[in-house]
């Protein structure tokens, strides 16, 4: 089996690696040319959990190869970013592309699948797109067609939780979705190759609102624990001690509240629901809001606590990732408050960030540092904890007794 990965990032380098390993023969492309180098040479441009060995291995082993072009293959795989704009819509453009780019190789009996998170109706348009360009080609779903097709289109979602990418790409239950039903069991056979959880079967839209429905599920309930600890900030209670309580009813489980809801994905899908029916999704939009808004709160908080300060002790700002033990800073709610907090005091704030070699451009232009933890814990008084990395939960209170901390993670229950 011959199988080409569209999209060597967070989802197509692993989810390439793991397809080799079970003997495929796997090309993963990407327009980066030293994304593809650097694969190409066994190593890995992402920071996953056992990555690095698992894409040397196959790589040696001539199983997975990267390239900037798109050969034939049997499958291919789309497994390309889906960002939204300014407008809050869905940007398709990649996928679309990706789309245009295999088209010239497509031959019959091939199976193309979606994978990037899509607004509901983007896999038909990739099917639509396809038969335009490859009117030589029987497309499924199509009066012409039918289920007489040459290709097998679906849509099946990613659902891997960075930090566990390897072992949720096998454990995972699927959900694939045909845009004919002879599809969705084309691509099911594919998955059997390399799942362990159960593979669902169902159509191609209700694959791709499963898709954010389960984005936007986790959005509401963040929201509701952002929510619960500006209350229990008003009223002088601990929040976090709250919940705790809380989720001991049989029936109760509250999320964690943070500064904010981060990443590309919980950030950013519940606003293609939103943007598919703007006058049903009051909630969801809602959500959106108070987890957005928690940063700005963070901010304001953060500025009062450092602004009643001596003015030139140092401030750190721990964390910068979206989320705990992790490389990825897309969207994330921590480089906004670290951002916002080193724009307004400058050379005061110091970033502790164990995944950061060096700070971004932009945070570094402000006079903003960056040091390690060590440093720190002896240099600063004040700390705003920004990510739940390990690194900083696993400080004793010893080293951080007497300090002033804004906890926005709840890392440090016993602060005095
Ligand atoms: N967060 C909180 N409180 C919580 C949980 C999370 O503030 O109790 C914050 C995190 O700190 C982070 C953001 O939410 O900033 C998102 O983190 P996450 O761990 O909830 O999710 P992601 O973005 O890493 O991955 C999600 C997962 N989706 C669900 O759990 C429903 C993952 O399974 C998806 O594959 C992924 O989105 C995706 O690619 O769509």
């Amino acid at each position: 089996l011959s199988v080409t990965v569209m999209g060597l990032g967070y989802i197509g380098l692993p989810t390439a690696a793991v397809i080799a390993r079970t003997g495929a023969k796997v090309t993963g492309v990407d327009v980066t040319p030293s994304v593809v180098d650097t694969i190409n040479s066994g190593r890995v441009h992402i920071e996953e959990v056992d990555l690095d060995g698992l894409v040397s291995g196959v790589v040696a082993r001539g199983q997975l190869t990267a390239s900037l072009t798109v050969s034939p293959a049997d499958v291919f795989v789309i497994a390309v970013p889906t960002p939204f704009t300014e407008g809050r819509q869905p940007d398709t453009t990649y996928v679309l592309n990706a789309a245009r780019a295999i088209a010239p190789v497509l031959k019959p009996g091939d199976t193309v699948i979606l994978e990037s998170t899509s607004p509901v109706g983007t896999t038909e348009q990739v099917r639509d797109l396809i038969a335009t360009l490859r009117s030589d080609l029987r497309m499924p779903g199509t009066a012409r067609m039918g289920e007489q097709a040459d290709l097998a289109i679906a849509y099946c979602p990613e659902r891997v939780l960075p930090g566990r990418i390897l072992v949720e790409l096998i454990d995972n239950d699927r959900v694939i979705g045909g845009i004919t039903p002879r599809c969705a069991r084309k691509a099911l056979a594919f998955y059997r190759r390399f799942v362990r959880g159960a593979c669902v079967t169902t159509t191609a839209r209700a694959a791709e609102m499963t898709k954010l429905t389960e984005n936007a599920f986790r959005d509401v309930n963040i929201a509701f624990a952002n929510e619960l600890s500006l209350v229990a900030d008003t009223l002088g209670v601990d929040v976090w001690e709250v919940i705790r309580l809380a989720n001991r009813h049989p029936r109760v489980n509250i999320l964690s509240p943070g500064p904010g809801v981060g990443g590309h994905c919980i950030a950013v899908d519940p606003w293609f629901l939103v943007a598919a029916d703007p006058a049903n999704t009051p909630l969801i939009r809602t959500a959106r809001e108070v987890n957005d808004g928690k940063t700005d709160h963070i901010i304001a908080r953060a500025s009062a606590l450092i602004e009643a300060e001596t003015a030139d002790r140092p401030v750190a700002c721990l964390g910068l990732a979206f989320k705990a033990n992790i490389d990825d800073f897309r969207e994330s709610p921590a480089l906004r408050v670290a951002q916002a907090l080193a724009e307004r005091f400058g050379e005061r704030i110091r970033i502790v960030e164990p995944y950061a070699a060096q700070l971004p451009t932009k945070l570094a232009e402000t006079g903003a540092r960056l040091t390690d933890i060590d440093t720190a814990l002896e240099t600063c008084p004040v700390m705003i904890v920004l990510v739940d990395h390990d690194l900083f939960r696993s400080v004793p209170l010893e080293e951080r007794r007497g300090k002033t901390v804004l906890d926005t993670r709840g890392l440090w229950p016993d602060q005095v």
